[in-house]
């Protein structure tokens, strides 16, 4: 490799542009929301001067003008050095861009057997005069931490470690594999207090070493022809999150139902197993909101299409279950089957839809279906046309859809086992080779779903879950984490993966509770259905060949706990939607890092088994069999035990961990909507019970958002406000709610609050005391 070098630079336009004997280059200006952002672009191909993006848009431009040399705009500046080329920005050192080929990190193995028979990797590549690929040097501070890259097996903290974007199908993962299913070449680095984001706008493989080679310097490399950087500044990490959410989209708000329980298995083989799982659940009175069929519901993996057999009415089967609130949810994959007579696959066909290879033939591999064929998502007709398609399950009554299978996964291609278990680089999309768009493939197809069930359904919100995805996916689907398994391990990590996935801008994320893969048992099945009842996406799901795991598995003793779990989650569905509409709005993941709130607190920043819900709720799960304590790190302030109302200080303590329940923290001046359990979600708003848990704190504040649940009619909001004077030990509330006269039971709960001395209002105790809310207004005397 070789640095860049630049012999000039020029502002024009408000663009300031480098020149070079091979390299050009620009720095750009945006604003967006209130955000601005830098973009850094470098290219040598004439071609290559006006590459665009699959992700970024909507963005103003932000003039920028030279002073000596530094570039600067309102409110961002960045200093650059052109011979060689390097730039410092934030807390950002990156002395060096070197251009070409680095072949000891970047290249897949199959690119250096092309290499080898001879002009296939220049071919490859398109053949580029330089060689390929960029890699920015980063200087490295000691307290500098990383987070962001997406779904990421590890810890909290990313630096030590060298990441690869590459989307890739490791149903047996371990606490080192790398790279997964998802894509995001975005890192979030924090040096004390401050914060600054890197947007790597590149979909080639790119690869993040994160002071790993080398401990003094960290690298991010692209094997693209280009290099397409944004920088954000911050300053606060919270800034960062919601600027990358700004540059590369936001979650729209999902129906309800989807925030429910989620009951999957791969697979409940007929119709009659799924009726008997949903009967499971209502005999037990355990809530549940959609059971899943997986891809033994097709005829012959065969998508859009049912088995005649097992599944002889679809519709009939999503009546009889929507009739007690229960929702279908069907898995589609991308491949298709190559069948004469099946008319996806000859409609596909004769369009020319499908991926081809590099002899510009019909590329055909073999995954589920075999012989399979893959859609090529990067061209808009086909995305419509695949769209289009979901009218099937829609006029069978299901209810959302499912992707898998999307990074894409292949077994064989041409008839040979397929390296790397996905298309080969060479294959084709268009004018494009895979190389260039693999890591798109998941966001593209969930994107064809979304705009799909949109256009067919445009009084509803389309729900999606996708595997594989790239920067911006929330915008279309929320994403699972694959296929983990039934370990503590992965109990454990499946924290810190999430946390990640939300700094990264997806806020609706889930891990398989129970674990797929290997078989769970009923104490862990207990302890993961708790800590899941906080993740956004709340699903079991248990893979062939592996012990069942709905909630009664495992018997009676267990079941209790499970149960208490679920209907734990459909308490706090009034708060979780609350967030879910905020971080529709602001980009902010509902599960958060301690330090996305606490970013002056040092213990706060690698915390990896403990999270915020919001910005008021901590939860630290127990995350070993038989475990009856932990250590439980509380930041700045002072926090109430959400269930037993004792108040703790800043600092370490040691927390029971009983089965029936999970460490969990209210933030003092916190007020948290709850709801009573119900059976499913459907006519649940508004929500006829509120029962607001109000930590004390001399300011209260608590936020309730509602809507119908569905569809796009403007939402309604409730707020809680009052104080509380530790001196004359005076409580004051106050509720602002367009919704009250519809609700049967309004209540305050005053956690840890056990006598009262006088109340303006009918109060009664429980465990704490309650307070009648209905006349929107309540003093009382502690
Ligand atoms: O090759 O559809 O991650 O959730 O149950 C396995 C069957 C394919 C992988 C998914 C998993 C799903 C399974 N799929």
């Amino acid at each position: 490799m070789y640095p860049v070098r630049f012999s000039g630079a020029r502002a024009e336009g408000g663009v300031i542009h480098l020149e070079g004997p091979w390299f050009q280059g620009r720095v750009e200006g945006y604003r967006k929301e209130g955000h601005a952002f830098l973009r850094v672009f470098v290219y040598h191909r004439p071609e290559d001067a006006g590459k665009g993006s699959w992700v970024v848009e909507g963005l103003a431009p932000l003039p920028l003008f030279l002073e000596g040399g530094r570039v600067l705009g309102e409110g961002v500046g960045l200093e650059l050095d052109l011979d060689p080329f390097g730039l410092r920005f934030s807390g950002l050192r990156a002395p060096l861009l070197l251009a070409g080929a680095l072949v000891p990190v970047g290249l897949p193995e199959e690119m250096v057997r092309l290499s080898q028979e001879g002009d296939a990797l220049k071919e490859v590549l398109d053949g580029l005069p330089l060689g390929s690929g960029y890699g920015l040097l980063l200087a490295e501070e000691e307290g500098r931490r990383y987070y962001g890259l997406g779904e990421r097996t590890g810890f909290l903290d990313k630096k030590g470690r060298r990441w690869t974007n590459w989307a890739t199908d490791d149903p047996h993962h371990h606490p080192d594999t790398d790279p997964l299913y998802q894509a995001h070449p975005f890192l979030l680095a924090k040096e004390g207090e401050r914060a600054w984001g890197l947007y790597l706008d590149e979909t080639w493989r790119t690869v993040f070493d994160l002071a790993f080679t080398d401990p003094e310097t960290s690298l991010v490399y692209t094997e693209g022809p280009t290099f397409d950087l944004y920088l954000i500044p911050g300053p606060a990490p919270l800034d960062v999150v919601r600027a990358y959410t700004a540059l590369t989209g936001r979650a729209p708000l999902p129906p309800l139902w989807a925030l429910g329980y989620h009951q999957c298995r791969w697979s409940y083989p007929d119709e009659k197993t799924v009726r008997k799982v949903a009967e499971g659940f209502w005999e037990r009175d355990i809530p549940l909101e959609a059971l899943w069929l997986d891809i033994d519901y097709m005829e012959g993996y065969k998508v859009f299409t049912h088995d005649p057999h097992r599944f002889p009415d679809l519709g009939r089967l999503a009546g009889d279950l929507r009739a007690r609130g229960v929702k279908l949810v069907a898995i589609v994959d991308p491949g298709v089957k190559k069948e004469e007579g099946y008319p996806v696959y000859e409609e596909g066909r004769a369009r020319g839809y499908f991926v081809r290879n590099r002899k510009d033939e019909e590329l055909v591999g073999a995954v589920w279906p075999q012989p399979a064929v893959w859609p090529d998502f990067t061209r808009e007709e086909v995305r419509d046309w695949w769209g289009g398609l979901h009218r099937f399950y829609l006029e069978r009554g299901v209810a959302g859809i499912w992707n898998d299978m999307n990074e894409p996964a292949a077994f064989q291609v041409e008839g040979r086992p397929a390296p790397g278990k996905t298309l080969p680089s060479t294959a084709k999309h268009g004018d494009r080779w895979h190389a260039e768009v693999h890591n798109l493939y998941g966001l593209l197809m969930s994107r064809a779903t979304f705009e799909g069930l949109r256009r067919l359904e445009p009084g509803r919100r389309p729900f999606v879950l996708t595997r594989s995805g790239f920067a911006g996916v929330q915008r279309y689907a929320w994403v699972w984490t694959g296929d983990n398994s039934s370990y503590y391990e992965h109990l454990e990590m499946s924290l810190p993966m999430l946390l990640n996935l939300g700094l990264s801008g997806v806020p609706f994320v889930g891990a398989d509770i129970g674990g797929f893969s290997g078989d769970a048992d009923g104490e862990l099945l207990c302890r993961w259905t708790w800590l899941g009842a906080f993740y956004p996406f709340m699903r079991n799901h248990s893979g062939k060949g592996s012990r069942r795991q709905e909630p009664w598995a495992f018997g009676k003793r267990w079941e209790r706990c499970i149960r208490e779990a679920i209907r734990f989650r459909y308490r706090l569905l009034p708060h979780l939607y609350t967030l879910a509409e905020e971080a529709s709005r602001t980009g902010l993941p509902l599960l958060r890092p301690l330090f996305l709130h606490h970013p002056q607190d040092p213990r706060a920043e690698a915390v990896h088994d403990q999270a915020l819900l919001g910005e008021d709720l901590l939860l630290a799960p127990a995350l070993r069999p038989g475990q009856t304590h932990r250590l439980v790190y509380l930041p700045q302030g002072v926090w109430y035990q959400a269930f037993t109302g004792e108040m703790y200080a800043s600092g370490f303590h040691p927390a029971p961990t009983p089965l029936e329940g999970i460490p969990l923290y209210q933030r003092a001046g916190a007020a948290i909507p709850f709801t009573d359990p119900l059976p499913h979600t459907e006519g649940a708003l508004p929500w006829r019970s509120l029962v607001w848990q109000v930590a004390l704190g001399e300011e209260i504040r608590g936020r309730l958002y509602e809507d119908e649940g569905d569809g796009y009619a403007p939402g309604l909001e409730a707020l809680l406000e009052g104080g509380f004077d530790p001196v004359s030990r005076r409580l004051y509330l106050r509720l602002k709610d367009p919704n009250l006269a519809r609700r049967l039971r309004v209540e305050a709960r005053l956690l840890g609050v056990r006598t009262l001395r006088e109340a303006t209002v009918p109060w009664r105790k429980e465990e704490d005391i309650l307070l009648d809310l209905r006349a929107g207004e309540a003093e009382a005397w502690l």
